[in-house]
């Protein structure tokens, strides 16, 4: 039986009255009871409430699926803890990338760091620093050590770099057919600065054994199915990137504590590759005599098919490879795109290239879709592993809609594509060349 139910009621009433009836007005079908019921799951309930810095009152009326206002749009008074400006993909778990003209700062400021959540984050109450402890362990590790924070802190010495971490499925939405997976457009990206231990220095503290071939890390966020024991994600490094200097265990970002949703109190940083595997909330590392097989390292997670395939296609799982480093690529970070510009005046263009284990070596710029380029200043990078930041300034013939568009070059001459490259399965290593829009009156 449908009560007849004013128009002037609200959602909350109305779901607490008649929940059929709520639903086909804001979904205009019957959902499944149990579908909203699954929101309601402790998991889920954690996750918001951590992504608002709230409780949520009325958090049994929310209908199954709804991004909460405050989320999808950073105008409320509400916003992730410690974040700022960035656009909420999913609420479950929280995935936030951050605005192109957000990222101008050399060094990314931690409320600019976009956020990547697999799983549930470990309750922020409930992280005891004083009782933080990282285990390394593995079959390839000759004496198994627990470190306290504080005993990493002050047994190694500490280092300090700018990494550049992108996940591998940022411009993912540009992929056709479409990939599952969060709909990133240009915003994981991220090179803020560093500080910890070497990884290497840690490894080599707890004996590598002559066997050994990757890495692999555990957090400790939990699946967001709420299954105890299953890790939402696992995933590693061979060990010849594990021993790299600019691999880190962190315990800082940019001079303070990592952020919460950044990993706080330790994470991995192994630059230049999917951001994938720098693991955050770090509690275990292994040293594998084998390719390290923890969640989400088989195909097709972060993996692409060895060749290259129609869209659409459906490729076997034996046929994908993991990816290791990322490739070139760039985001123009000044100015936003839409902005007006007067005629006469020269426009000065700048963001940043990185390209992932290598260096970038050109950055060129457009402003007639690719028709000419001109080369853009690049400065070096501050540390091997952090991305470039390019400049260059564009004058205009006549008024009217332009596109400024950059492309940057790595070390070994291989170029950014001005379309979307290889569609794989998974939407992954999207690094077409950025555009922005520029009217010129
Ligand atoms: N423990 C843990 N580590 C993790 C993840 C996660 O879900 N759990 N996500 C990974 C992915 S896919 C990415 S892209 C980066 C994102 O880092 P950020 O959220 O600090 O930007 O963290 C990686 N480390
Ligand atoms: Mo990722």
């Amino acid at each position: 039986m449908t009560k007849k139910t004013p128009p002037t009621r609200g959602l909350h009433e109305l779901y607490a009255e008649d929940p059929t009836a709520a639903d086909r007005r804001l979904w205009g079908r019957e959902v499944d009871p149990l579908t909203r019921r699954g929101f309601l799951q402790r998991s889920s309930l954690l996750a918001m409430a951590a992504a608002l810095g709230a409780s949520i009152p009325f958090a049994d009326k929310m209908p199954g699926g709804l991004i909460p206002a405050a989320l999808a749009q950073s105008d409320e008074p509400f916003t992730l803890v410690g974040k700022e400006g960035l656009t909420v993909l999913n609420d479950r778990p929280i995935n936030a990338e951050t605005p192109p003209h957000l990222l101008d700062d050399d060094i990314t400021p931690a409320k600019y760091m976009f956020v990547r959540n697999n799983g549930i984050p470990p309750e922020a109450q409930g992280i005891d620093v004083a009782n933080w402890t990282l285990s390394i362990e593995g079959e390839s590790c000759l004496t198994p050590t627990t470190f306290t924070l504080a005993e990493l802190k002050e047994r190694f010495t500490q280092h300090t770099y700018q990494l550049q971490v992108e996940c591998g499925g940022n411009g993912r939405s540009e992929f056709v057919p479409s990939a599952s997976g969060n709909q990133w457009t240009t915003g994981a990206v991220a090179c803020p600065s560093f500080t910890g231990a070497r990884l290497s220095d840690v490894l080599e503290a707890c004996g590598i054994a002559d066997d050994a071939v990757y890495i692999g890390y555990y957090g400790a966020d939990t699946h967001p199915s709420g299954a105890p024991g299953k890790e939402p994600i696992s995933r590693g490094v061979p060990i010849y990137k594990a021993m790299e200097k600019e691999s880190l265990i962190a315990w800082a970002m940019n001079g303070e504590d990592i952020p919460y949703l950044n990993g706080y109190p330790l994470r991995l940083v192994c630059g230049g590759w999917p951001g994938s595997v720098s693991g955050k909330w770090l509690t275990r590392i292994l040293v594998r005599n084998q390719k390290h097989d923890g969640a989400k390292m088989a195909a097709p997670s972060y993996s692409v098919p060895r060749y290259p395939v129609a869209p659409g296609t459906e490729v076997p799982l034996s046929d994908f490879e993991t990816i290791h480093s990322m490739p070139v690529k760039s985001l123009i970070t000044f100015p936003r795109s839409g902005i007006t510009h007067p005629l006469g005046e020269s426009l000065e263009v700048r963001g940043h290239a990185w390209a992932g284990d290598l260096a970038v070596r050109e950055v060129h710029v457009s402003h007639d879709f690719g028709a000419t380029w001109q080369p853009a200043e690049l400065r070096d990078a501050p540390n091997r592993l952090a991305w470039q930041r390019f400049t260059t300034r564009l004058d205009f013939p006549e008024p009217g809609y332009y596109e400024i568009w950059a492309m940057a070059v790595d070390d070994e001459g291989r170029a950014q594509p001005m379309v979307v490259p290889g569609w794989n399965p998974k939407g992954y290593l999207n690094n077409a060349c950025h555009r922005i829009a520029v009217q010129v009156v």
